[in-house]
């Protein structure tokens, strides 16, 4: 895309997600989601990655998706609306694998997830979102390899960025692609983020508005 086409959509974004949002539904199994009527973009990480704080912060608002410090906040499917009417569906999703919840809890939570993942039509990109502070774990892994074979693109996402060294953040951004260029449906590029001080939030913002309208 040429420059000038990179900041009217850069612009385009900025003004949607200072628009109109809406909480619009959860949804505690698939039976339950709203028609698949508008592209849908999924927060999808372990839990306690910051899913919830990401929205928030691209959002720019501060409660929109709740969040907390104990694993294991958001544990159906979130949908919020951007824009009026929506052009844009955003999907907080339950982080995956964390030792202290209940096995069944973990297999419903999962099913959930998976079957979402795979299963929707609207869903136009999945960010998969990996603590900076520990990089890619076997789990994230597993939830990649699904999505390649589900052909469902997706952007891996470094988040809460504030919490590391800029050399650390460096060094794990180069491993980090080199691994996502060997995953068919990884997008090349890779976003840091913090929802603390702002850093990659407006760069994100432009990168699913172009998601959902390709
Ligand atoms: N410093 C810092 N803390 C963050 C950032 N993003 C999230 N956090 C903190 O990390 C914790 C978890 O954030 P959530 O947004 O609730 O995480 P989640 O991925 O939605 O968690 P689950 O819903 O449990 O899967 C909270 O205490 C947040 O304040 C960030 O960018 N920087
Ligand atoms: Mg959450």
């Amino acid at each position: 895309m040429s420059e000038e086409a990179d900041e009217v959509l850069a612009e385009r974004a900025r003004k949607l997600f200072a628009g109109p949002i809406q909480f619009l539904k959860s949804a505690p199994e698939l039976q339950f989601l709203p028609d698949p009527d508008v592209p849908e973009i999924a927060f999808a990480g372990r839990s306690n990655v910051g899913k919830s704080s990401l929205l928030n912060a691209l959002t720019n608002r501060n409660k929109l998706a709740r969040t907390s410090n104990t694993p294991g906040r958001t544990q159906e499917l979130n949908l919020f609306n951007v824009g009026e009417p929506p052009q844009i569906r955003l999907v907080d999703m339950p982080g995956y694998g964390f030792a202290e919840a209940p096995k069944d809890m973990v297999r419903r939570w999962r099913f959930l997830v998976n079957d979402y993942l795979r299963g929707r039509l609207v869903l136009k990109r999945v960010l998969v979102l990996v603590d900076s502070r520990h990089g890619l774990k076997e789990v994230d892994r597993e939830v990649m390899k699904m999505l390649d074979n589900a052909a469902v693109s997706y952007h891996l996402v470094l988040t809460k960025g504030d919490k590391v060294k800029p050399s650390a953040l460096g060094a794990l951004y180069e491993t980090t692609a080199i691994e996502a260029a060997k995953h068919p449906a990884a997008h090349p590029s890779i976003f840091t983020t913090s929802s603390e001080t702002g850093s990659g939030i407006a760069e994100l913002r432009t990168a699913i508005l172009q998601a959902a309208t390709s």
